[in-house]
């Protein structure tokens, strides 16, 4: 999943955008680049990509010396395929340089005008690279949780018209705040060492797991939450107490006695709730978008970041 662009030259940034968080700290990715851009200009590192892995991250760079000399660089997560993404970013650094060749540098700071330039002209460059591979989402969870009902919350803003068992695995292509994502509807395999329920959350950034919030169904969820722990250790986690308007629903917070995790209370079967669980895998994917508040309570199981 593509986390950052940028582009500059020494302090002189001619973009800074960021797609999803990239370092805890919003300075630390910017300050890194440009050290990067200062190592590189003194060795005389022009015009042959680098692949550096710091923590979590990959960051695909490039200097470039002429028409003007600028550093670009792509910060992925470190799951990312680099042969994949390298292609592309030479068509990107292709149609840049060209940019820059018609429309020579401000003098100075680069005024955000300029900057909404360069965005523009490269936008189908772009969308092309958070394609490449979306993140994945994968919706767990015991049967008439709510799993499908959440995927179309996710994916359309509207419910299922009407229930229909999930017997197959179905995936979503959706957008979340204009980020490319894959969802996927997974079915509950009855019987968990089931290699297939396995091999189809392999893969997963993230994962969701629906509960409807009854006492039985929280405590059989627990075996679920240990598997993904073992199989995908570094999907962020969002269980959802669902149902939350049902007689049978336990209170978040006995349920969270029960599973020993914070859960986030829903109700699935309102098409306006549809915005507050896009919000939540929105954060689960630390996507940077307006309207995302990473300041306020998370219920955002952070097990490996
Ligand atoms: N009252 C109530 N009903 C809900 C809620 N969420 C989902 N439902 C209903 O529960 C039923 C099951 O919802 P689905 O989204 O199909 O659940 P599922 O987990 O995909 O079900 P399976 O595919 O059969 O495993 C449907 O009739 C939904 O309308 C909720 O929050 N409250
Ligand atoms: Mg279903």
């Amino acid at each position: 999943m593509l986390k950052n662009l940028t582009i500059l030259n020494g302090q002189d940034v001619y973009l800074n955008k960021d797609y999803a968080i990239s370092f805890k700290n919003p300075e630390a990715l910017l300050q890194t680049l440009k050290n990067i851009d200062e190592e590189i200009t003194a060795r005389g590192f022009y015009n042959d990509e680098l692949v550096i892995d710091i923590i979590t991250l990959k960051i695909i760079c490039y200097k470039i010396k002429e028409p003007i000399p600028y550093f670009i660089s792509l910060t992925y997560d470190d799951s990312s395929l680099p042969d994949k993404i390298i292609p592309k970013m030479h068509k990107l650094i292709k149609k840049l340089s060209s940019f820059v060749e018609k429309n020579p540098l401000p003098a100075g700071s680069i005024s955000d005008e300029y900057q909404r330039l360069i965005e523009s002209e490269c936008s189908s460059n772009i969308e092309d690279l958070l394609m490449l591979r979306p993140a994945k989402i994968s919706i767990i969870g015991h049967d008439f949780v709510g799993k499908t009902s959440i995927c179309e919350m996710l994916h359309t803003g509207n419910l299922p018209k009407k229930y229909k068992e999930t017997t197959n695995l179905k995936k979503y292509n959706a957008k979340l705040f204009g980020m490319p994502v894959l969802i996927w509807d997974i079915p509950d395999p009855g019987d968990l060492s089931e290699r297939i329920w396995e091999s189809f959350i392999l893969g997963s950034d993230a994962v969701i797991l629906g509960l409807d919030s009854s006492k039985e169904n929280a405590e059989n969820s627990k075996s679920m939450i240990d598997l993904t722990d073992k199989i995908i250790p570094h999907a962020e986690l969002l269980i959802v107490a669902n149902k939350q308007d049902t007689e049978e629903a336990l209170k978040p917070e006995e349920l969270e006695n029960i599973l020993q995790c914070k859960v986030f209370p829903f109700v699935a079967d309102k098409p306006e709730n549809s915005i507050i669980i896009q919000k939540q895998a929105a954060k689960l994917l630390e996507i940077k978008a307006d309207g995302l508040d990473y300041s306020k309570e998370d219920f955002i199981i952070q097990r490996n970041d």
